[in-house]
């Protein structure tokens, strides 16, 4: 069980924490055998190292793409010290065994990040490093790999509670750890080809990620849950600083990140804009000329959902915004940035979260998203389809005027972000009844125009702020009905897809009834 630790190969990029460890290491008597760059770097720091090219008889060479690749190496690594034919092939060779490997691989990730070229990515693929990995990894009988400087302290630890030893149990989580490792290392190599070669469904796709932080419960608390970074540099939930608050939920982060790029679809540029979002659909969107009036319009539109909800920003909070989102109960509030006022207003709620990121994710880019089936993966490219004013098809006899025209794209950009089937009415800049999930598309346009007139009557309206609302749908009106219904509640003008085997009659429907209609001939379903 015990397995002694006398050797080490240190061959790592990136070298922080990595002087304080060898340290250790060799205080406790470990012979640090080394690469290159990782040997001058504790060689000048006054450590006794051995070089690997030393052991190997071989120089390093072809600009280091071969240096640890070697049967001294990889023998030292592999041999099962017990097996008396594997023993007999470590004397007559000459291979010392290798009891602990250090390694961290070449930073491929980083490469493709700053946008380099395609020969300097592909220098960058680390092939030795995961050699040694795997085979320390297999070996782990005998063999510790340490793949992450959070280990270090953990493996001085270990050699200093069990006499300059390691368990078996504890070279066997590091093992684990190694071959996650390099599996999600030869996976973002092939998704970066598949990227190179424009291929969004290769034959075989790998997927990997790395634990962000294991999460209390699930969806519900019997589920346990955990929540892995892919390692893309995307502003959100992911790449957010926690300002205050206990820790994210599954289904908080599920929802921010809903929250947030929904909101990312207005340009701060064109103006203040905020999203609250309960289960994942948006129960409040508007624009505003500050930020605050944005946030009461979105409120307005479904107060009573809006309670315990998650509100996105797309530009910094203010102390203002601050205070007045701390007028109800609210879970989260995510925003491109926040001033030291508006925390110091957030300071005093002590179950309020706040998040900032470094800006908006970019609507537009490109990406995948995934869903697990029985039995395997969908994986789709993220629906980042825009609509501009000029994709706008009028297909009635009246055409929408300016300010319908706003609202209609208003309500697209909040559709595409509600679970189908999606009913959104806007009027001004603001959302005032999202229909979201239902089966039919009537049932959602009904529920929309509904919440609508509780809402007007709670806030004291004389008539549903519906009236003289636009309206937009996810997908195409299969028959009149829907139109009609959102016609009935006050809808003077719509946007849809189009593209039903009836749009003549939905058409004739709407033209009957006054209505101006556009088609933006692309769909956004979100089931
Ligand atoms: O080019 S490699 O794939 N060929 C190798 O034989 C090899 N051995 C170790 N890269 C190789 N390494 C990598 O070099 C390690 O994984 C580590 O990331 C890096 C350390 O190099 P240096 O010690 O020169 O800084």
């Amino acid at each position: 069980d015990l397995a002694p630790m006398r050797r080490a190969l240190i061959s790592v990029s990136d070298k922080g924490g990595l002087l304080d460890f060898a340290r250790a290491l060799a205080a406790r008597g470990v012979e640090l055998l080394s690469t290159g760059g990782t040997s001058t770097m504790l060689r000048e720091a006054g450590l006794a190292v051995r070089d690997v090219a030393d052991v190997t008889g071989f120089p390093e060479m072809m600009d280091g793409r071969v240096k640890t690749l070697h049967p001294m190496v990889h023998g030292g690594l592999l041999a099962l010290r017990d097996n008396p034919d594997h023993a007999k092939a470590m004397e007559d060779h000459g291979i010392a065994a290798i009891d602990l490997l250090v390694v961290n691989l070449y930073p491929f990730e980083a490469t493709v990040a700053k946008g380099a070229d395609y020969a300097t990515c592909v220098e960058n693929i680390d092939i030795g490093g995961p050699a040694m990995i795997r085979a320390a990894a297999k070996n782990h009988a005998y063999v510790s790999v340490v793949t992450d400087a959070q280990d270090y302290a953990a493996v001085v630890a270990e050699l200093d509670a069990n006499g300059g030893q390691t368990r078996y149990a504890f070279r066997q989580v590091l093992a684990q750890r190694a071959y996650a490792l390099t599996a999600a290392y030869d996976a973002a190599v092939s998704g970066w080809m598949a990227g190179a070669l424009g291929e969004t469904a290769p034959r075989r796709r790998a997927f990997a990620g790395t634990l962000a932080q294991t999460l209390r419960y699930g969806e519900n608390p019997h589920q346990s849950a955990a929540f892995y970074t892919d390692g893309s540099d995307r502003a959100g939930v992911a790449t957010a600083k926690q300002w205050q608050g206990k820790e994210l939920s599954y289904n908080n982060i599920n929802d921010t990140d809903a929250a947030f790029e929904l909101v990312a679809e207005f340009d701060p540029a064109e103006g203040p804009a905020c999203a609250i979002i309960k289960h994942a659909n948006p129960c409040g969107v508007a624009r505003g000329e500050t930020l605050i009036d944005a946030y009461r319009a979105a409120y307005d539109c479904d107060r009573t959902s809006a309670f315990g909800g998650i509100v996105a920003l797309n530009r910094p909070l203010d102390a203002a915004t601050a205070e007045e989102i701390c007028q109800i109960f609210t879970e989260v509030v995510i925003a491109p940035g926040a001033d030291d006022a508006a925390k110091a207003v957030f300071a005093a709620k002590k179950n309020l979260r706040l998040l900032t990121t470094d800006g908006l994710p970019d609507p537009t880019s490109a990406g995948l998203t995934f869903r697990q089936v029985a039995g395997g993966f969908l994986v789709q490219d993220r629906d980042n389809g825009i609509i501009l004013p000029a994709d706008l098809k009028v297909v009635t006899k009246r055409a929408p005027s300016a300010a319908e025209i706003a609202d209609l794209l208003f309500a697209w950009k909040v559709a595409k972000h509600v679970k189908s089937n999606a009913i959104v009415y806007v009027k001004g800049g603001a959302t005032v009844g999202i229909g979201a999930g239902q089966m039919s598309r009537v049932d959602s346009t009904r529920i929309a125009a509904r919440k609508s007139a509780d809402m007007a009557e709670a806030l004291g309206l004389s008539e549903p702020t519906v009236k003289g609302s636009v309206v937009a749908s996810d997908a195409f009106f299969p028959f009149p009905d829907g139109l009609l219904t959102a016609a009935e509640a006050g809808a003077t003008a719509v946007i849809q897809p189009g593209g039903s085997m009836r749009d003549a009659d939905v058409i004739a429907a709407a033209d009957a009834a006054g209505l101006a209609m556009v088609f933006t001939g692309q769909r956004h379903f979100r089931h």
